[in-house]
Order: structure tokens, then C-alpha cells, then sequence
């Protein structure tokens, strides 16, 4: 797949777009004449680059670090301050890097720099100062209007996210999930405005910097030609398609049974509410609808961790002691200090939990608003795994500090998490009996909901905005679009008719908070794949889903050593390191929930599936 031959015609696209746009430059008149640069002009360039960007980003951390864990008009502002600062000074680097591609001598490490310096910026802004400012405003205040969200209801109770999802999670009214879930969809209609802009302005960064628009940009970080990666996608997708297609429809069935099939038609997509979760991307919570039947020997963490009065700070020491168990160093003191973990009441914060390196070196911290049930549980391990990718890169260079690529940095906490299995607990005293193989099912079923129900929506979110960013419809049509990909890929719909003012994209975080979403697609995968590689190198001979890796200190130093890579090599050199595979596969995860797929099918049959 990944021959030389691809990376080599990326490179001349690379080559073809960027002297497009210096044929028009009269700023960058060195380029006409590249034998004038030397390698070694090279070489300085990106040295001096990376000086000039590690200090900018240490700054702009602290400023977005103060401003999510205290959202207020000033905070923003400085924050958007730094931001400025900090894409101007990427903006104007990456255009200059693309000076010293055509030096024939440049070594193929110099290379990967400047490619990952060209590339690398998430939401370029054009080089117009005025349009740098406006686009970092944008930036902060979408960042806020999310953070600050809540819906009041008529009795006067206003309830952020947080209390909106434990609706979503908890209860089985119809008509309250739907005014919890509409409540929450109030808080976006007024960003669309500052999205359409957002996007307008990060096109044409991306076009300065010779990209077609920003979703060929996004594309172009996976070391291979962007227009191969749609195709990667669907090949992974087309792979794990009939598991979900077979959960939706066991899940179709069952809440048919409980609130008729007037509200849930049995031919159609599932509406949105019902599935447990604010954007029906994890469908864990309503596990007790859909569990096998005959299954009876399974546990509920959520209250396991309950009874045995674990707290945010508990459950985040339990999280570190897997990690110790496999042989990573202790979190640093700082890191307890610093951390946020539980929801301040007296101030606006960003819940969204996050994983941060504030000084690139050692200042790890999380960010989140921890609750004391399973969810969070397996988010603390997922947050974890950032920090100790982040410290393990630390000694690379300053251009190689991030994950493979970006799908692997979701993945390595989410490996971890696979390792929670009933023995685990019972080593570390939380189960006192593992049930017998006879409870398999159970444990699969409720991985299946956190992990299969994703997928579609892994997938969909940058359809989307791939299609934005392209210009393939303008903002009047972006929620129909968000419907559209929704029925699509996951077979849901919207509960109603939605609103003319409605954005419904922009009520999960990731949209505002301009967060690219194909990568938690890609870690679902990995996740899988890396947690088979483990379990072998553990000489675990069992079934991979009661494989943990809990204690064996083997696995830990080979996925550190995958992690200590960073983005040094191409991500297919990094994945064979530890899998002996060149390729992302869905094999594993087919493998691990082959079980219960046999037994879907099982329930599945007389039933009409599909939407
Ligand atoms: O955003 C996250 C993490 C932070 S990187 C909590 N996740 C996605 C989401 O919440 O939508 C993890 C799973 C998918
Ligand atoms: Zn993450």
C-alpha cells in the first residue's frame, strides 16, 4: 500500500502545488532560483524554526490552559492573543519552508520536518494579520460558547452537559430525553454564523500554504497522498460494517420492544435520543435494554466503584497504577497539583476532558470532570495514555513530539482500557468472583456499545466537514448535510424536525472546538490491533478479549517503545515496530467480538435489518 512510488507522487504534488503558489509570490523570490539554498540552509531553517516555535507554544499552552479552567471575556481574549501569535508565526514558517523543498541534496529527515511544518497546522490562517486576529477570536469564542453551554428549562433549572447527559444516560421517558437532547442543540444555532467564517478564513490559510482547501490539508498527515486516505477509510469501514449493521439492528429490536414501533420503526434509522448518549456515539448506557438475555454472571462497574467509595482522584491513581504495573515511571508530583478533575462550582471551565504537556518536557496534566462511573473510568485510562505518549516523545525533536499519527495518540489509552477485563479486577481487589465464560457475552456486549456504536459517527463527523471545508455546500446547507452523513453511516435521524436556525454539528465539541475526528475512527481500529500485539507479546494464548496485560512489564517496554518514536518515521514503520504490521486492520477487532457477532446473528434472524 504504502510503497515508495505513492510517498514519491505525494511529494510531487506536494512539489506541483507548492511552486503553483510561488509562481504567483513575489515575496518568496528565492524560490525561482532554489540552487542558491544549500541542505545545510536547510537544515538551519528548521533548527531555528523549531527554536522559534517551542517557545510560542509553551506560551500559548499557559494561555489556553488558564482560559479553559477559567472561562471568562478576558481570559478569552488572551488566549486568543497567544493563539495569534502562535499561527502567525506557524503560518509564516510553513510558507517559508517551502523554499528548501526543491534543494535535490536535502536529507529525507529534513524532509519530514518541513513537511510536518507545512502540514502540521490544524487551522491555518491566512497571512493578513487582521484576518490571523479575527480567526483566533473566532477561535476562542466558539471554544467558550460550548465550555458556558447550558439549557434552562421552564421551572428555571438550567443544566450544563454534563447533567444533560445524565438524562441521556439515565432515563427511559421519551419525551424527557427529547427536551434534554433539544436543549442541548440550543446552545450551537448561534455559532454558525462565526463557524462559516472560521472556515472561510482557514480555507484560505490552507490555499496560501498550497493546499486545496483545509480538509486536503487535514488529509495530508498520514504519510500518504491525501487523496488516498478516503479509500483507506472505506476500506477499514467496509471491514467492520456488517458487526455494526448487526448491532444496530439487535438494538433496533429491543427498543422497539420498549417503546413501539411507532417511535422506533423497525425499517428505518433509530431516532437519535434513544440510544443513551447526547450524540448516540456510545451506546453503553442503555446496556441493560440491550443485554443478551440468558446472561447472568456479569458486574456493573459504575457501581463497583460506587460501593468502594472511589473518587475523581481514585480513580485516576487506579489508571496510573496500570501504567506503573507495566513499567512507565510514576506521573509527576505536578501533575497532581496542576491536574483538573473534578467540575469547580464556582467557575466556567471546559469539561471536555483533555491530556496536556504545558512545558513539552514533564508538566503533564488532565483536564477533566470526572464522575464516578465506568464511562469516565475508561476516559481517565484514555487521557493517560496522551500523557504518557507525550512524556515518552519528549526527547524527540521538537517537530517529532506527537503521536504516529494522530489516530495512534487516541489509541494508546484506549489499548489500555481493553485490559480492564474481570480478572484484572479481581487482582486488584475490586471483583471478588470473575464470571465464568458464560458472562463473555455480557462483557462484549457492553464494549460493543462503547466501541462498535462509535465507528459510524468516528467516521462521519469529518465527512462533514470534509465536505465544508471543499465548499460542496454553504452554511444553509450544513444541517441537512449533518443529517444526511448521520442517517448515512450510522443509521440514526434527528427525533424532529430540526429548527431553520438549527447547527446540530456544532453541538459536539469537536466542531467548535475545531478538533479533527477521523483519528478516534482510526484508534478504534488500532486500539484493537495494538491490544492483540500486546497480549502476544505477553504469551497471552487465551481469547484476546479476556487478554490483560496488566503487570507484564515486556509489553510495557515495546509499547514504550512504539510511543518513544513520536512522529519520527512514517506511521506504517512505527505500527510494524510493534505489530509486525505495515497496515491499519480491523482483523483484530473482528476477531475479539467474534462471539458475539455469531450471537447477533442468532438474534438478528426473522429480523429485517438496514435503514
Ligand atoms: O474527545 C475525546 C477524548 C479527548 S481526546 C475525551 N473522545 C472523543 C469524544 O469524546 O467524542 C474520546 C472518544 C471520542
Ligand atoms: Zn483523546
Amino acid at each position: 500500500m504504502f510503497k515508495t512510488i505513492l510517498r514519491a507522487s505525494a511529494l510531487l504534488l506536494l512539489l506541483m502545488l507548492v511552486s503553483c503558489k510561488q509562481a504567483n509570490d513575489s515575496t518568496v523570490s528565492d524560490s525561482s532560483n532554489p540552487g542558491k539554498l544549500t541542505a545545510n540552509d536547510a537544515i538551519d531553517f528548521v533548527v531555528d524554526a523549531e527554536e522559534q516555535l517551542a517557545g510560542l507554544l509553551v506560551e500559548n499552552e499557559r494561555m489556553a490552559w488558564v482560559y479553559s479552567n477559567f472561562i471568562t471575556q478576558d481570559t478569552e481574549m488572551l488566549a486568543a492573543l497567544a493563539n495569534k501569535k502562535f499561527t502567525a508565526k506557524q503560518v509564516e514558517l510553513a510558507i517559508e519552508a517551502a523554499r528548501y523543498y526543491e534543494i535535490p541534496e536535502l536529507d529525507s529527515d529534513t524532509r519530514r520536518k518541513l513537511n510536518i511544518l507545512r502540514s502540521g497546522i490544524t487551522i491555518p490562517a491566512p497571512r493578513d494579520v487582521a484576518k490571523t486576529a479575527e480567526q483566533s477570536e473566532i477561535g476562542a469564542k466558539l471554544g467558550g460558547m460550548y465550555g458556558k453551554g447550558e439549557y434552562c428549562y421552564e421551572d428555571g433549572r438550567c443544566l450544563d452537559l454534563g447533567h444533560l447527559s445524565d438524562i441521556m444516560a439515565e432515563s427511559r421517558d421519551p419525551n424527557t430525553l427529547l427536551e434534554a437532547w433539544n436543549g442541548w442543540r440550543r446552545v450551537s444555532p448561534p455559532m454558525k454564523d462565526l463557524y462559516a467564517r472560521q472556515v472561510e478564513l482557514a480555507n484560505e490559510g490552507a490555499a496560501e500554504l498550497g493546499f486545496a482547501d483545509l480538509g486536503t490539508m487535514w488529509r495530508s498527515a498520514y504519510d500518504m497522498p491525501p487523496e488516498d486516505f478516503p479509500a483507506e477509510l472505506d476500506r477499514l469501514w467496509g471491514e467492520v460494517k456488517p458487526l455494526y449493521e448487526a448491532l444496530h439492528c439487535h438494538a433496533r429490536a429491543r427498543l422497539g420492544e420498549l417503546y413501539g414501533t411507532d417511535l422506533v420503526p423497525q425499517d428505518g434509522p433509530i431516532p437519535a435520543h434513544l440510544l443513551g448518549n447526547m450524540w448516540a456515539q456510545d451506546w453503553s448506557n442503555i446496556y441493560p435494554l440491550l443485554a443478551p438475555l440468558e446472561e447472568t454472571s456479569s458486574y456493573d462497574l459504575t457501581s463497583i466503584l460506587r460501593e468502594r467509595g472511589f473518587d475523581a482522584i481514585t480513580m485516576v491513581e487506579a489508571g496510573e497504577a496500570f501504567f506503573s504495573s507495566l513499567g512507565f515511571e510514576e506521573l509527576p508530583a505536578t501533575f497532581w497539583e496542576r491536574s483538573l478533575f473534578v467540575k469547580p462550582e464556582d467557575r466556567e471551565v471546559v469539561c471536555h476532558a483533555s491530556a496536556w504537556d504545558v512545558d513539552e518536557k514533564d508538566d503533564l496534566r488532565i483536564k477533566m470532570c470526572i464522575k464516578v462511573n465506568a464511562e469516565d473510568f475508561k476516559t481517565i485510562h484514555h487521557e493517560l495514555g496522551h500523557n504518557y505518549y507525550q512524556r515518552a516523545y519528549n526527547k524527540e525533536n521538537f517537530f517529532y513530539r506527537s503521536g504516529a499519527n494522530d489516530g495512534f495518540h487516541e489509541a494508546v489509552g484506549d489499548t489500555i482500557a481493553l485490559s480492564i477485563t474481570p480478572e484484572y479486577l479481581q487482582k486488584i481487589g475490586l471483583l471478588e468472583n470473575v464470571p465464568d465464560a458464560s458472562g463473555d457475552l455480557a462483557l462484549l456486549m457492553k464494549r460493543a456499545l462503547e466501541g462498535i456504536a462509535f465507528l459510524p459517527f468516528g467516521l462521519m463527523v469529518d465527512q462533514w466537514r470534509w465536505q465544508v471545508f471543499a465548499g460542496e455546500t454553504d452554511p444553509d446547507g450544513y444541517n441537512d448535510l449533518w443529517w444526511q452523513l448521520r442517517e448515512k453511516y450510522q443509521g440514526v435521524k434527528a427525533p424532529n424536525e430540526r429548527p431553520a436556525d438549527a447547527f446540530d454539528a456544532g453541538a459536539k465539541y469537536h466542531v467548535p472546538g475545531n478538533t479533527p475526528y477521523t483519528r478516534y475512527f482510526l484508534a478504534r481500529i488500532l486500539q484493537f490491533q495494538f491490544h492483540r500485539s500486546l497480549c502476544e507479546i505477553a504469551g497471552d494464548e487465551g481469547p484476546i478479549h479476556r487478554c490483560s496485560i496488566y503487570g507484564n512489564k515486556q509489553a510495557g517496554q515495546r509499547l514504550n517503545a512504539m510511543l518513544e518514536m513520536g512522529r519520527s518515521k512514517p506511521w506504517p514503520d512505527e505500527l510494524e515496530a510493534l505489530t509486525g504490521q505495515r497496515e491499519m486492520d480491523a482483523t483484530a477487532m473482528l476477531d475479539y467480538f467474534a462471539p458475539l457477532q455469531e450471537w447477533l446473528d442468532e438474534q438478528n434472524q426473522g429480523r429485517q435489518c438496514g435503514w
